[in-house]
C-alpha cells in the first residue's frame, strides 16, 4: 500500500505511516495478540465505508443509504456463523473489550457478581480489573492459576464459585498457554446458576480452525477479537444462542455504541472469508507447532516456561529460575533493541510488580503469517537466549540484530511495491 496521497497532504503523517510499515517489515512481531492483516483486509478497512453511518442492524437502519452497509454486515455475519458454528453473531463491537461490555450490559445489573481470572495470572482488564469499568460497576472475585503447575485449578474454581455465588463466570485469557476446558467451566457455571462468558480473543483463529476446543454451543456467550489469530479486520465479535440475540444486539447498539465502524466490519468480512479457506487450518496448526518449537528450544536453553510448555500460540517465560537478576522489562527492552518485539508479562506467583514483572510473553501468529516454520522459530529462540543472557553486551546485540535482519529478509513481509507478500 502506497502512502503517496497522504504524503502530498501531510508529509509528517506519511513519515509515521511509512515508519510503522518499515518497523513491521524489519522486526519480528511476537506480541501474542498481534498479526499481519492481508492486503485485502487492509484495503477493505480503508474503504469509503469509513464515511457511512449505519446505526442499527441490516434491514433495520436509522439512516438512509445503507444498502451496501447491509451487504457488508450480512457477509461478515454469515461467514462468522460458518467459521465458528454460532447461532447468532454480532459483528459490531469495536473491540474485544466492547464485546465483553455488550455481554455484561445485556445480562448483568450494576452490582452483580463477576468471577474471573486475575489480570496478573493471565486475565484481562475487561474481566473485572479495578481500573476498568467492570471493576467499578460490578462486584468482582478472581481466581488464580496454580503457581506450581501453571494450569487452571478447576477444583479451586469450583470452591470459589460456591463461596462467591457469581452471576457470570468468565473463562478465556490473555496469557494462558494451555488449552482451556470450556466444558469444565460451563459445568461450574451451571452448578451455581451463573452465566458463562468465554472470551476467546486470543484464540479465535485456533478455535475457527479446530486446533483448540470450541466454547461455541457450550458457553452462554463467546466473545473475541477479530484481528489476532483470526487475522481479519480490527474489532470484536459476540456469539450466542438465538435466545439471547435480541438482548445482545440491543446492548451493543444502542446500549454501548453508536454507529458501527463499517469499514472495519468490511475488513472482518474479507478476513473471515480468508479464514474459511482450507489453507487457514494449516496456518493455525503451524502457529501452534511454531509456538511449541519456540518453547521447547527456550527450555533447552534453560528457560522455565509457565506450565512447562504450550498448547496454543504463545509461551510465557518465567525468568526467575534462569535469570533471577533480569526482569521482564529488561528482557523486553534488550530484545526490542535487536528487533524482537514482545512484551514483559506477570507470571503466576509474581514476586515483582506488574510494571517490572518477572516474565515475557511471546507469540507466533505474526511470524507464522510471514512464513516462519519450526526451524526458523528455533533460530528466534536462540537469539532470544543470547540477548536475555547478555542484555548489556553490545557485541552480542549487534550480532543478534544482524540475525534478525536476515530472518526478516528471508521471510519478507512486503514486496518491493509495498504490497503484502502472499504466502498461500
Ligand atoms: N492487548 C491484548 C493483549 O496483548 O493480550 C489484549 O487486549
Amino acid at each position: 500500500m502506497s502512502y503517496d496521497t497522504v504524503r502530498g497532504v501531510d508529509p509528517a503523517l506519511a513519515d509515521a505511516l511509512e515508519g510503522e510499515r518499515d518497523r513491521q517489515e524489519h522486526t519480528l512481531a511476537m506480541i501474542a495478540s498481534e498479526n499481519h492483516a492481508s492486503e485485502a483486509v487492509l484495503e477493505a478497512q480503508s474503504s469509503e465505508l469509513t464515511n457511512k453511518y449505519a446505526e442499527g442492524y441490516p434491514g433495520e437502519r436509522y439512516y438512509a443509504g445503507c444498502e451496501y452497509a447491509d451487504d457488508v454486515e450480512e457477509l461478515a455475519i454469515e461467514r462468522a456463523e460458518e467459521l465458528w458454528g454460532a447461532e447468532h453473531v454480532n459483528v459490531q463491537p469495536h473491540s474485544g473489550t466492547q464485546a465483553n461490555m455488550g455481554v455484561y450490559l445485556a445480562m448483568l445489573d450494576p452490582g452483580d457478581k463477576i468471577l474471573s481470572l486475575e489480570l496478573e495470572h493471565g486475565g484481562h482488564l475487561s474481566h473485572g480489573h479495578p481500573a476498568n469499568f467492570t471493576g467499578k460497576t460490578y462486584e468482582v472475585e478472581q481466581y488464580e492459576i496454580d503457581a506450581e503447575t501453571g494450569y487452571i485449578d478447576y477444583e479451586a474454581l469450583d470452591s470459589l464459585a460456591d463461596e462467591f455465588d457469581p452471576d457470570i463466570i468468565v473463562s478465556g485469557y490473555s496469557a494462558y498457554p494451555r488449552e482451556v476446558d470450556f466444558q469444565r467451566v460451563q459445568e461450574t457455571a451451571e452448578s451455581v446458576d451463573a452465566y458463562h462468558l468465554a472470551d476467546i480473543a486470543h484464540i479465535t483463529g485456533l478455535v475457527a480452525a479446530g486446533v483448540h476446543e470450541s466454547p461455541v454451543g457450550v458457553a452462554d456467550f463467546v466473545t473475541g477479537s477479530t484481528h489476532k489469530t483470526i487475522r481479519a479486520g480490527r474489532g470484536g465479535i459476540i456469539m450466542c444462542d438465538e435466545e439471547y440475540a435480541d438482548d445482545i444486539d440491543a446492548a451493543v447498539f444502542p446500549g454501548a455504541q453508536g454507529g458501527p465502524l463499517m469499514h472495519n466490519i468490511a475488513g472482518k468480512a474479507v478476513g473471515f472469508k480468508e479464514a474459511l479457506q482450507p489453507e487457514f487450518e494449516q496456518y493455525a496448526q503451524q502457529v501452534v507447532d511454531n509456538a511449541k518449537a519456540l518453547g521447547q528450544r527456550l527450555q533447552n536453553h534453560g528457560f522455565s516456561l509457565v506450565s512447562e510448555g504450550t498448547d496454543t500460540h504463545l509461551v510465557l517465560v518465567d525468568l526467575r529460575d534462569s535469570h533471577p537478576d533480569t526482569s521482564g522489562t529488561v528482557a523486553e527492552e534488550a530484545l526490542e533493541e535487536v528487533g524482537i518485539v514482545l512484551n514483559k508479562n506477570t507470571v503466576p506467583g509474581e514476586t515483582r510488580s506488574p510494571f517490572n514483572p518477572s516474565g515475557i510473553r511471546a507469540g507466533t501468529p505474526a511470524l507464522t503469517t510471514r512464513g516462519f516454520d519450526e526451524e526458523a522459530c528455533e533460530q528466534v529462540a536462540d537469539i532470544i537466549y543470547e540477548v536475555v543472557d547478555n542484555p548489556d553486551d553490545e557485541d552480542v546485540k549487534a550480532e543478534a540484530s544482524a540475525k534478525v535482519d536476515e530472518l526478516c529478509e528471508e521471510f519478507s513481509l512486503y514486496e518491493g511495491d509495498g504490497s503484502i507478500t502472499d504466502y498461500e
